[in-house]
């Protein structure tokens, strides 16, 4: 059969536990719009993993909110769906909970569902380093034949020798570098407003990437962030909010916050894009909001 994934750690693991216990013959790799947009064309027989549900599919494993746009599978289907921390649970679960695949499972489900620690952001080890590598918003690039790689080398070596592979050592060299980058930008534009951090990027003529998590060690007083930078050739000002991994005290849900403004997202976090003039004022409005919450 055909797996189509998406090319993170989740879409990996689900790949490893699929092709240890049936026949993969195949694998593509598809961004979660491609499926609501049914611009990728799933075809009969083809098992999806960590993406939206398509009526097309004949096997579906997915962990995330059915929300208004999804496609609704119908009572029974093939497959698994359930809110969990990673779709390779629900894989791992559907083969029989394969007590080799342990490891990589729970490593999975921590890094997908953000159950990190200080210690997993800055010094990361094992999946989670992996995982950091391979997460497109870390923002290495060329992600589909790194993910086939790191696919090849998981299915005959133990994850530390993985990560001692040639180019795997090399992203994560890159990706400290641009880390430490990210780290200096962040503090220079970032402000402490209570118990919200605001970063703004506008300032920033081409703002780095990095691990999105660092602003909370960086900020370890806030529960939750607010960074604005420009979108689309400046024609509006896109804003991200997120709840603190490490302090999950805010109780303000991002995604229904974001909504009020044109936006959207999920519990612990989202995003708006604002017209630019109006901007500043919204981005204040928005603040208060969160900081009368603790
Ligand atoms: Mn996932």
């Amino acid at each position: 059969m055909r797996l189509v994934t998406r090319a993170d750690l989740d879409g990996l693991a689900c790949a490893l536990i699929m092709t240890r216990h049936d026949e993969v013959d195949e694998i593509v790799l598809v961004h979660p719009q491609e499926i609501t947009d049914k611009t990728f064309d799933v075809l009969e027989g083809d098992c999806i993993a960590n993406l939206p549900y398509h009526p097309a599919c004949s096997r579906w494993f997915d962990h995330h909110l059915l929300t208004a746009s999804n496609e609704k599978p119908p009572p029974k289907f093939d497959g698994l769906h359930r809110v969990a921390p990673s779709a390779a649970q629900l894989v791992w679960e559907y083969y029989g909970q394969d007590s080799e695949l342990t490891d990589l499972v729970h490593e999975t489900n921590r890094f997908d569902s953000a159950q990190l620690t200080e210690d997993d952001v800055l010094q990361p080890r094992g999946y989670v380093l992996l995982g950091f590598t391979l997460d497109p918003r870390t923002g290495l690039g060329d992600n589909e034949a790194y993910f086939m790689k790191c696919l090849e080398w998981l299915k005959s070596k133990p994850v530390r020798e993985v990560l001692l592979q040639e180019e795997v050592r090399q992203r994560i060299i890159r990706m400290f570098e641009q880390n430490e980058d990210f780290c200096w930008t962040l503090v220079q534009y970032s402000r402490l407003n209570d118990n919200v951090v605001f970063t703004d990027f506008r300032r920033v003529a081409e703002p780095p990437a990095g691990n999105r998590f660092l602003v909370y060690t960086l900020f370890p007083e806030a529960n939750v962030s607010v960074r604005a930078q420009w979108g689309g050739n400046k024609e509006h000002v896109m804003v991200n909010v997120g709840h603190s991994i490490f302090d999950r005290s805010c109780k303000v849900s991002i995604g229904d916050l974001m909504s009020d403004y044109g936006g959207g997202g999920h519990r612990g976090a989202g995003s708006t894009p604002l017209p630019v003039m109006e901007a500043d004022a919204k981005i204040v409005e928005i603040i208060d909001k969160l900081r009368r919450t603790r």
